[in-house]
């Protein structure tokens, strides 16, 4: 039986939830069969009593939430398979780069794309999806928080000077290869190419050298979902 992962998918089905991207490249690191359920915001809840965020992943009959607690689930129960954390160095460091993501990454990538996401979800998770956003960002429109995009670009690359330090040295963040500090990472630059066809990244950026070899990891599955 293949791992269930219920995946966040747009109205037209494309999947663009950067944490469900993480658990999708962790599962295919550990060459783990997978079948993909799409579920929009609104039906998240019913995954599951007390689901509330996806991903969402159900093997043997039990559901387990939290993108990092799925990693480490992986990582334990396919210890023989290639390790996604390179020992527990590596998981204690992986904390750190997702603290990154999840505070500093995902916020700053947020007000070049909300609007855009906003257009693609699901009809009937629009009314949801704005009112929750707006709230979050203090009652300012979606498409005031993406106002101005193009002169704050410049302003936000500049933020990722600290992996361009280290992809400097090394063709990964895990070093000569992937770990799962790199499907982090990749997980938020894939979200922004999914839904918006504003460019993130410049054609010369290492950053951008380093997503595509991402990107083409595991038969070029993060590629087979389409740029917008
Ligand atoms: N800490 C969670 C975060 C997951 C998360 O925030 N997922 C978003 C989708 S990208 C979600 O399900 N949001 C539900 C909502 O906004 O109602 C994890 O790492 O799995």
């Amino acid at each position: 039986m293949p791992i269930v992962l219920y995946d966040l998918a747009g109205g037209d089905g494309r999947r663009f939830s950067p944490y469900c991207w993480r658990v999708r490249l962790a599962l295919a690191h550990k060459g783990l069969e997978v079948e993909t359920r799409p579920v929009c915001f609104t039906e998240i809840a019913a995954i599951g009593p007390g689901q509330t965020t996806v991903p969402v992943i159900e093997a043997d009959g039990r559901q387990m939430r939290e993108s990092f607690d799925i990693a480490l689930h992986l990582e334990e129960t396919y210890p023989d398979r290639p390790s996604l954390f390179g020992g527990e160095g590596g998981v204690a460091l992986s904390r750190f780069v997702e603290a990154w993501a999840n505070g500093v990454l995902n916020p700053g990538l947020m007000p070049f794309v909300v609007a855009d996401i906003h257009a693609i979800v699901a009809d009937k998770d629009r009314g949801y999806f704005r009112e929750s956003r707006e709230k979050r960002f203090g009652g300012r429109t979606l498409e005031a928080l993406q106002a101005g995009r193009e002169e704050r670009l410049d302003g936000f690359r500049k933020t990722l000077e600290p992996l361009r330090a280290v992809l400097r040295r090394q063709p990964f963040l895990g070093g000569a290869a992937p770990l799962y500090a790199d499907y982090i990472v990749a997980g938020s630059l894939q979200w922004a190419r999914v839904v918006s066809a504003f460019r993130i990244l410049a054609d010369d950026d290492l950053v951008a050298d380093w997503f595509g070899r991402v990107l083409d990891l595991h038969g070029g599955l993060g590629r087979s979902q389409r740029a917008a």
